[in-house]
């Protein structure tokens, strides 16, 4: 198993059997998944639709060693195929564009198979909501890899607040910046004389039609907002909200700004930015409340601020916190060249415990509580779909959560 530190490991009885559709062709995030299930040797990756095109599926599945039985180039025929065979796979790892991730996981669910899925969880609220009643009617799990909560000590500012050390709950603010979408869109990507982009010459996640309508919001937007509601626990009411493109020719916003308003009248700003110059992976939250504050940084993901009103800031570490959280952390080597891959690879350990328990009818290993999951994808709809509206409102105050 894979480097736990002495930390409390639950073997699981075996390993499960993994697929994976999408995820191909070299895709960074792609990688990242498989390495995340790999860490703590749960699973073992024996089928996958790693490319709608059939050469690029096939070369795909020979890059990682793949069987070549078992490398599908359509979804539809995995599942089917997959859920008739003995040794079929027991999840699947939805790895695609945003557009793909609602009808994938229909498929699969349908086919009795649990959900690994990259977030967002959908294009649309409706997908969202029909994806959470069909997992539950077949009483499957369906785990969404907001991949920041599968920290530690993201973890360990969640017990915190739990446990009333922050008090009332008054300030939240959340910032996610990266820059990677800072520079001019290139002259031989537009598709028309106007300089819009064509969408086929850029990443899927600068094209509405494959991404969905939220460009960042949608991209990281939906981090920072499942981040601050994981930890804080708070209740959004209202938001007010503006989304902005800053690169000419762009499709889709590369930044978003919102104002929220929550049930036990705490306030909250969230933005994020993909034109956020220097900013390589700068998830920040902090919390203010009417005893401490706390404040987490991604990039420094070991470390968590707590300051007590009147008191000194102290800094706490990982591996000198104790708690559940502390208690079942998966480590990479320090220094990963994906730093946030052992926040990944929790999320597919307690993913791999909910499903190996729900498979042998086991009860549900209570510290696997801390998984995202679809619920949590339909709240990020609910989110992205009022901060739509309220842009669309020349950013007027909308309601959330009771849906208006
Ligand atoms: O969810 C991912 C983020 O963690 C995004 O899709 C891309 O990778 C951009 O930022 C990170």
């Amino acid at each position: 198993m894979g480097i736990n530190h002495g930390k409390q490991e639950t073997r699981l009885p075996r390993r499960l059997r993994l697929g994976m559709v999408g995820g191909g062709d070299g895709a960074f995030i792609g990688a990242v998944h498989r390495m995340a299930a790999r860490l703590d040797d749960h699973y073992e990756l024996v089928a996958g639709a790693l490319s709608g095109n059939p050469l690029r599926a096939a070369s795909s599945a020979a890059a990682i060693r793949l069987d070549r039985s078992r490398s599908y180039s359509d979804y539809q025929d995995m599942a089917r195929r997959e859920a008739a065979r003995p040794d079929g796979i027991d999840v699947v790892a939805i790895v695609t564009p945003n557009y793909l991730h609602a009808p994938v996981a229909t498929a699969f669910l349908e086919a009795g198979i649990h959900v690994i899925c990259d977030k967002p969880l959908a294009v649309s609220l409706q997908e969202a909501q029909a994806l959470a009643a069909l997992a539950q009617r077949k009483n499957l799990v369906f785990a969404l890899t907001h991949t920041y909560t599968g920290y530690p000590m993201v973890r360990h500012a969640k017990e915190l607040v739990e446990s009333g050390a922050l008090g009332e709950l008054r300030l939240l603010q959340v910032e996610y910046s990266q820059d990677w979408l800072a520079d001019e869109i290139p002259a031989a990507s537009a598709a028309a004389d106007d300089g819009t982009q064509d969408p086929a010459a850029l990443g899927w996640r600068s094209d509405p039609a494959r991404n969905g309508p939220a460009g960042t919001l949608g991209d990281v937007g939906s981090h920072a907002y499942q981040l601050a509601q994981y930890v804080s626990g708070a209740t959004p009411t209202q938001l007010l909200a503006e989304l902005h493109t800053f690169v000419p020719g762009r499709l889709v916003d590369d930044h978003v700004q919102v104002m929220l308003r929550y049930a036990n009248g705490a306030r909250g700003t969230l933005w994020a930015s993909q034109v956020a110059t220097g900013c390589e992976n700068a998830l920040r939250l902090r919390l203010y409340g009417s005893k401490a504050s706390l404040g987490f940084d991604q990039e420094n993901p070991n470390q968590l601020w707590f300051t007590p009103q009147g008191g000194q800031a102290q800094c706490l570490t990982r591996g000198r916190v104790q708690g559940q959280a502390a208690a079942h952390a998966t480590r990479v080597p320090a220094g990963h060249p994906e730093g946030y891959l052992e926040a990944f690879a929790q999320l597919y350990v307690d993913a791999a415990q909910q499903i190996s328990a729900r498979n042998d009818g086991r009860p549900i290993p209570d510290h696997s509580r801390f998984l995202t999951t679809v619920k949590d994808g339909v709240q990020g709809m609910e989110f992205i779909e009022a901060v739509l509206r309220s842009h669309a409102q020349d950013a007027s105050w909308v309601s959330l959560g009771q849906q208006a």
